[in-house]
């Protein structure tokens, strides 16, 4: 079967339709794609899998095992691996609650490769939820294959991320397939057009602005017009350090004792106010006396996450009232704008900064995709208040938004938790963020100043590669 052949009989099982459509995201769209349907026709569905496993050999990167985007793709993939006898691995949607709790099902080693296969690519980010399922289990992921990309961005979003999305057709010449043999007309052709032109998802970063020359921390000290980012570069840039540490101790006194040895190594100081056992208001006078000796900033990592009157009130009030005292906080984005909102209205005048959280360290969490997306989103429409990400790597180009991640060790791992740790030179130097957070690397070590030394230099030392 030829490709116009395949298109034509998509059509006719009404696996892409024509008419005026709702999408799952709330947009209008005048075609609507559910390649579904395709299971009803098994003959139809051995030709898809053809197609799809022709693509395939395009791929850049080696693969030992395939594994289907849930739910559609699961079966396009098994009549792959049944007829060209390759393993195939199951990403699960949710991991399961008992048992093994496997988020991938299959027989795979760490570094194995596997090829990704998709029925349809909108923006790209359910190929990419199942990419960072597959990469939290060890397995690279450099190439996917799916039968009908809508032309919605999926390619430059997964190019960001370093996979090369092969498609056997795109949405522009299905329809044109369709105008030539009399399906639909050139109204419907130019609607279609018009759509995909419309809404085109842009990548967090598009990478064909790439090489960009790489700022310093003093040059974007100088582009910053928000205080705390303002400050917190020179800090990076006088004291040679995109280290934070996270003082995750129980006691004032261990928490006042690690800051002072190893205040002249960090930028930052990231806080579990909660923590502390016997907290005091002393402690906080005390915190911000070490602060200010050793020239670092103070960051209570409070993760607000309710409606705004609610985070207003455990802002500005409480036992721990953090706004008197830290110059940075972060927030999920999970409540919507409001968080921000609510936020703001306690921290603008006191010149605070808020981070959102827009991805997580930690094994199989949910802060990926469309939602990395819509906090990239709210953090750029707030730029007077948020100042930039916790993420796990750099998500837009703006050299005033700073980008922090924990999860950061000297050799990735894990621990018995699900947090999941990467290298200083992976985080600065290939992923491109500003800062990595540090806790247990430094305040569990042997000897807490020379570990501190070292995150500081390794951390220092990826970005100094990185300037021109
Ligand atoms: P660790 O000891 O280096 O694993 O501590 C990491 C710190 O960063 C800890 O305080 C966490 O609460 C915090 N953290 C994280 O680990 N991962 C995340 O995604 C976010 C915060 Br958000």
């Amino acid at each position: 079967m030829d490709l116009e052949k395949l298109i034509l009989e998509l059509f006719a099982v009404e696996g892409i339709k024509f008419g005026n459509y709702t999408l799952k995201s709330g947009i209008e769209a005048p075609v609507y794609v559910d390649l579904r349907v395709v299971i009803s026709y098994p003959k139809l569905m051995v030709e898809v899998s053809n197609f799809l496993w022709e693509a395939a050999k395009k791929a850049k990167g080696s693969f030992k095992t395939i594994c289907g985007v849930p739910y559609t793709a699961l079966p396009l993939a098994t009549c792959i691996s049944v007829k060209e006898n390759i393993p195939m691995l199951i990403r699960r949607k949710e991991a399961k609650g008992y048992g093994t709790k496997k988020l991938i099902e299959g027989i795979f080693n760490e570094g194995d490769g596997c090829l990704i296969i998709e029925d349809v690519c909108t923006s790209g980010s359910s190929v990419l939820d199942t990419v960072q399922a597959l990469n939290s289990v060890g397995i690279a992921v450099t190439d996917a294959v799916v039968l009908l990309d809508r032309e919605q961005g999926a390619v430059d979003m997964l190019k960001y991320e370093n996979i090369t999305l092969h498609s056997i057709c795109k949405l522009s010449h299905v329809i044109e397939v369709l105008e030539k043999h009399g399906k639909i007309d050139s109204d419907m052709v130019s609607k279609v057009k018009t759509f995909i032109t419309e809404n085109r998802f842009k990548p967090p970063s598009s990478i064909d602005q790439l090489p960009k020359k790489v700022l310093t921390y003093g040059e974007r000290s100088e582009l910053c017009t928000h205080p705390v980012t303002k400050e917190l570069f020179k800090i990076m840039h006088e004291k040679e350090t995109n280290l934070v540490v996270s003082a995750d101790l129980k006691t004032t006194k261990e928490v006042l004792q690690v800051l002072k040895k190893i205040g002249p190594h960090i930028c930052m100081a990231k806080t579990h106010i909660d923590i502390i056992e016997d907290y005091n208001p002393e402690f906080v006078t005390q915190l911000c006396e070490i602060a200010k000796k050793h020239n670092f900033l103070l960051f209570e990592d409070r993760k607000f996450a309710d409606i705004g009157n609610t985070v207003k009130l455990q802002y500005s009030s409480g036992l721990y009232r953090i706004s008197d005292w830290a110059h940075v906080i972060n927030a999920h984005s999970v409540p919507g704008e409001g968080v921000v909102k609510g936020l703001k209205e306690v921290g603008l005048v006191k010149d605070r900064a808020c981070l959102l959280i827009a991805e997580m360290s930690s094994l199989g969490n949910l802060a990926t995709g469309d939602y990395t997306v819509a906090t990239i989103k709210m953090a750029e429409e707030n730029k007077d208040f948020v100042v930039g990400f916790i993420s796990q790597k750099k998500l837009c180009d703006d050299p005033t938004l700073v980008h922090m991640t924990p999860g950061v060790k000297l050799e990735c791992g894990k621990d018995s938790l699900g947090q999941q740790y990467l290298t200083p030179d992976e985080v600065i130097g290939r992923r491109g963020s500003d800062i990595i957070i540090v806790g247990r690397g430094i305040v569990q070590a042997h000897d807490i100043v020379k570990a501190a030394k070292a995150y500081q230099q390794a951390g220092y030392l990826a970005y100094q590669q990185l300037l021109p």
